[in-house]
């Protein structure tokens, strides 16, 4: 049994992961901005067999909200074993020439330095114990940039090279570093992309068959749960019908 912290716990891959773990019988913390889906899925979890679960409202662009949800968690449980940093968003699909600067800051400030924090909060604890596995979840789109996209790529691009250096300052401290890059997934990414309008987030996912939130949970649990020797570097997985960001196999085109 192992206690394992998921940011953005509450919709999509974050939600799925929680589930995931709960069920295989482990501890899980969760955390998010909106609470009262947080207090549901608490409940869920305990009925699906998580031994203790620790839901609280967590801003990952925050510090003191860190903070706070750090050590309220080490009073209530103690140390995750696993920190998946999950939660992050893309906003709008504006292009450099036209950006206002304001999505940009939301997505750095989310994807990259809310990740940032949450690890730089949880490590010391980890390194002191000698053991800890830190997971992000990144994206294809960090493999690759596309119109439109520019900084959110560039975010998740950005979590590809701090793993790169989190696995070199803690080399042969007992701490795994991993990421998960998935590509298209139906979740409420897109709804959030495209600021609540759900007609525009359903059409990225028209005609093909994109990944399910279960799919991403299934590849953080995989590498969460091998022999504590061995180190999963990074799963890159996408829609059978998806070559690359922008590239879809769709059986009928977007209307
Ligand atoms: P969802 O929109 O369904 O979930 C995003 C989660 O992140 C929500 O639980 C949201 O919770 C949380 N979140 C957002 N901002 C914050 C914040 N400031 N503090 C705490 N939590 C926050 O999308 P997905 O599940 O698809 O996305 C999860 C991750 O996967 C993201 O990092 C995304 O970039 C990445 N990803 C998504 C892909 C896709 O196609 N869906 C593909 C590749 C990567 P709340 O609003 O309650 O705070
Ligand atoms: C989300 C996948 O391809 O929409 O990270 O950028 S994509």
């Amino acid at each position: 049994m192992a206690l394992v912290l998921v940011t953005g716990a509450s919709s999509g891959f974050g939600l799925a992961t929680a589930r995931t773990f709960a069920e295989a019988g482990h501890a899980v913390a969760i955390g998010a901005r909106r609470e009262e889906r947080l207090a549901r899925l608490a409940e869920e979890l305990r009925s699906l067999g998580a031994p203790s679960v620790f839901a609280r409202a967590l801003d990952v662009t925050d510090r003191k909200s860190i903070d706070f949800f750090r050590d309220e968690l080490a009073d209530a449980i103690g140390v995750p074993d696993t920190l998946v940093n999950n939660a992050g968003l893309a906003r709008g699909t504006e292009r450099v020439a036209d950006a206002e600067g304001i999505a940009w800051r939301e997505m750095i400030e989310t994807n990259l330095l809310g990740s940032l924090w949450m690890t730089r909060s949880f490590l010391p604890a980890m390194l002191e114990r000698g053991s800890g596995h830190v997971i992000y979840v990144g994206s294809v789109a960090g493999h690759k940039g596309y119109a439109g996209g520019s900084v959110y790529c560039a975010t998740k691009a950005g979590i590809l090279r701090i793993c790169e250096a989190l696995r070199l300052e803690t080399l042969g401290r007992g701490i795994r570093v991993t990421t998960v890059d998935p590509g298209a997934a139906e979740t409420e990414f897109s709804i959030v992309r495209f600021s609540g309008d759900e007609a525009a987030a359903e059409k990225v996912y028209d005609g093909y068959e994109p990944l399910h939130a279960q799919d991403v949970a299934d590849c953080v649990y995989f590498a969460a749960t091998r022999p504590p020797h061995v180190n999963i570097d990074e799963i890159k997985v996408m829609p059978t019908a998806q070559a690359d960001p922008w590239h879809v196999a769709r059986t009928t085109e977007p209307s």
